[in-house]
C-alpha cells in the first residue's frame, strides 16, 4: 500500500492499521551492525518481533529499501548487514538517490511511523547530547524529532557515554514529556542509575495511553517511555568502558554520523560483550513495554 509520501507498508502492517489493530514500529540501526554485532543483531530482531507478536502486537521494522522507506519489511535480511544510516534528515536523499539498503535512526524511523499512522515505537536507547557538545555541538538529531510527533517512543533512557544531564534539559526545551516506567529515575541504557530523577513516574501501560491521547488532544508531540534494562552491567565497568571509549574516539577523531557506532563498539570490546548481552536483553524487553502500551491504546 501507498501513502502520498510513498512510504510502504508491508500488508501484515497496512491491515493492522487499516484495522486500528496494535502495531509496534522498530527503528533498523540498533539491528545492523553499526548498533550490534553479528550473529547478535538478528537474534535480538527475531527476539524483539517475537515479543511483538506475543504481546499481540503487529512488529513493524522500518528501513529505505531500493529508495522506498518501508515501515514493516517481509523479509528483514538486507537490514543485518547494511551499512548506510539513515537519520531523519537523510530520508530524502536515500530516496532520490534510490540507496538499496538504509537502515533508520530512531529519528528516521518515528518519521516513517507517523506518516501511517503508527503511534508507538520500541528502541534500545535514543541518541541524545553528547559530552563536549558544548564544544563539536554534537546533538543527535533523534530529539527534536522524538518532541515533534505524539509517538510513545520506549527506550532504556540513553546511552550512559552521552551527557545525560543535558539531554533531559534538552528535551524539556523540546517539550518531550518523559516518563520513568516502574522507575523514579532516568536509566542509562545499559545500567539502571543515572543519579538522574525522571520527571514523572508511571506504573501501568493504560496511563501512558492516556497521556498520548491527551498529548494528541492538546497538539503536542511525542512521549518518552524510559524503562530500565532487565540485565543491567556493573555501573563502575560500564563507565570506566565508557571513558576509554570516548578517549579512543576522540584520538581516532570520529564525529558526525560515525561517532555512535564507534563508541558502541568500542563498549563491546571493552567490556567483552558484557554490553551485547545487556542491549540485547533490553531491547526485548523494551519492545514488550511496547507492545502493552499499544495494546491499551488499541483498546481505548
Ligand atoms: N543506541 C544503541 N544502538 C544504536 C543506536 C542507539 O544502542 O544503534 C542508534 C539509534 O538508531 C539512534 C542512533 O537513533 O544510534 C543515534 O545516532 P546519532 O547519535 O548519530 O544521532
Ligand atoms: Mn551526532
Amino acid at each position: 500500500m501507498n501513502s502520498p509520501s510513498s512510504i510502504t507498508m508491508s500488508p501484515a502492517v497496512a491491515a493492522a492499521v487499516a484495522g486500528r489493530q496494535p502495531v509496534v514500529a522498530l527503528e533498523s540501526t540498533v539491528y545492523s551492525t553499526l548498533g550490534l554485532p553479528a550473529p547478535h543483531n538478528k537474534q535480538v530482531l527475531e527476539a524483539s518481533q517475537q515479543a511483538i507478536t506475543d504481546g499481540g502486537a503487529t512488529p513493524a521494522l522500518t528501513a529505505v529499501i531500493n529508495g522506498r522507506p518501508m515501515v514493516g519489511l517481509d523479509d528483514p535480511t538486507p537490514v543485518l548487514t547494511a551499512t548506510a544510516k539513515v537519520a531523519a534528515r537523510d530520508l530524502a536523499v536515500a530516496m532520490a538517490k534510490r540507496w538499496s539498503v538504509g537502515v533508520t535512526t530512531v529519528g528516521a524511523s518515528l518519521t516513517l511511523a507517523h506518516h501511517v499512522g503508527v503511534n508507538v515505537f520500541a528502541t534500545g536507547g535514543i541518541g541524545g547530547v553528547h559530552r563536549n557538545a558544548s564544544v563539536t555541538g554534537d546533538i543527535s538529531g533523534d530529539l527534536p524529532v522524538i518532541g515533534r510527533f505524539p509517538i510513545v517512543t520506549v527506550c532504556a533512557g540513553a546511552k550512559a557515554f552521552l551527557d545525560l544531564p543535558r539531554t533531559l534539559e534538552m528535551l524539556e526545551t523540546l517539550g518531550v514529556v518523559v516518563i520513568g516506567f516502574g522507575t523514579d529515575e532516568l536509566p542509562a541504557f545499559t545500567t539502571t542509575t543515572s543519579g538522574l530523577p525522571v520527571p514523572h513516574r508511571m506504573d501501568d501501560p493504560a496511563e501512558i495511553a492516556a497521556v498520548l491521547r491527551h498529548r494528541k488532544a492538546l497538539g503536542q508531540g511525542g512521549v518518552l517511555v524510559c524503562a530500565p534494562p532487565p540485565e543491567p552491567l556493573d555501573a563502575d565497568v560500564l563507565a570506566a568502558a565508557n571513558e576509554q571509549a570516548e578517549a579512543d574516539a576522540d584520538a581516532a577523531s570520529i564525529a558526525g554520523s560515525a561517532r555512535t557506532p564507534y563508541v558502541l563498539g568500542a563498549i563491546a570490546r571493552l567490556t567483552n560483550g558484557a554490553s551485547v548481552s545487556a542491549n540485547t536483553a533490553l531491547v526485548t524487553n523494551n519492545a514488550t513495554i511496547a507492545t502493552a502500551i499499544a495494546v491499551a491504546l488499541a483498546a481505548g
